[in-house]
């Protein structure tokens, strides 16, 4: 199985494909052309807002690297007389402000919010896996240190949006479930025969979101532990799919975009090591598809304008984001 993998890996690799200086991978693909096109798809005003809440009930935690977000005020209701704090501040900037506060109406309130990147809605960016000792493109992983990513970070690609050409493939509600079940894997024929059933080609440039409806059973349940490694998704032989058609990214409602557990034993994440580090492109991982899908079935679109910009996060190696899916 590994020796297919590494045949798959060879074939759908696209170093140099852009240039050798290239940070961007499958994003290429999105066109002036298909940004114009993308925009002509807008033509209802709905909007469904894809990432899920960032707060402490989320699903990660469970593995001990990663936490849910911790959300804390800096300033607050109880502090209510700013002005003298300020003057007590022992720095001249803080004084001019208690200045200019003493006796107005004016009060505010400011937050803190420490998460890992990966905490929820997310892009995986280029440097995010690698193996033998490469990214994409060929960049050494010692070009990713404690300072972070000098190459293939996720601040690279704010120059693409991310903006496309979104289609759903709603795996799940093709096959007339509430959601598939636990670590099914999904294979291209499955994208095939949900696409054709949805009256959906692929394009050149799309981002393509696939939902297995594992989103809401999170939202039931809330065991993030299980919930992620019970996860169903895409089995490693999308990857070649995904290449076949020139798309530009893939996101899934899933803690992986990929099933797990994972498939070669050996080879854990196998899709994420192709996808990112061999295509070049990016995954959003717990996008919540629910009422995208739910409107999606009623009117029989399933093509819309997609917003996913990335946090301009020198150097980082994700991005939690709240993407936009409009029609
Ligand atoms: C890993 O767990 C390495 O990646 P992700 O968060 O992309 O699933």
């Amino acid at each position: 199985m590994a020796d297919d993998w590494r045949k798959v890996a060879e074939k759908v690799r696209n170093w140099g494909r852009w240039g050798d200086d290239d940070e961007l991978g499958t994003l290429n693909f999105i066109t002036a052309e298909k940004v114009r096109q993308a925009a002509s798809l807008v033509k209802q005003g709905k909007i469904f807002a894809l990432g899920i809440n960032f707060d402490g009930n989320g699903p990660q935690g469970a593995n001990g690297t990663r936490r849910n977000p911790i959300h804390l005020m800096s300033v607050d209701g109880g502090d209510g007389d700013a002005a003298e704090y300020l003057l007590g501040v022992p720095s001249p900037h803080g004084q001019e402000l208690g200045q200019i506060f003493k006796g107005g109406p004016m009060r505010f309130n400011d937050d803190y919010i420490i998460m890992p990147l990966q905490a929820g809605t997310q892009w995986d960016a280029l440097a995010h896996v690698y193996y033998d000792g490469q990214l994409y493109n060929g960049y050494p992983a010692s070009s990713v240190t404690s300072a972070g990513a000098s190459k293939d970070s996720i601040d690279k690609i704010d120059k693409k949006g991310v903006v496309s050409r979104g289609v759903l493939l709603d795996v799940a509600h093709h096959r007339g479930v509430p959601h598939l079940p636990p670590s099914t894997p999904i294979y291209p024929e499955d994208l095939d025969a949900t696409a054709e059933a949805e009256g959906i080609t692929i394009e050149s440039g799309d981002v393509v979101l696939v939902r297995t409806g594992w989103w809401q059973v999170f939202l039931d349940s809330h065991e993030g532990e299980s919930w992620a490694m019970g996860s169903p998704g895409l089995s490693w032989k999308c990857a070649e799919w995904l290449w076949r058609h020139e798309v530009a990214a893939v996101a899934c409602d899933n803690v992986a975009v990929e099933v797990l557990p994972p498939e070669i034993e050996d080879t854990p994440l196998a899709f994420h090591l192709l996808a990112i580090r061999d295509m070049g492109m990016i995954l959003g991982e717990m996008w919540d598809m629910e009422a995208l899908s739910r409107d999606c079935a009623d009117d029989g679109v399933y093509e819309f304008q997609i917003v996913a910009p990335p946090l301009r996060v020198t150097g980082a190696v994700g991005t939690p984001l709240n993407p936009l899916a409009m029609k």
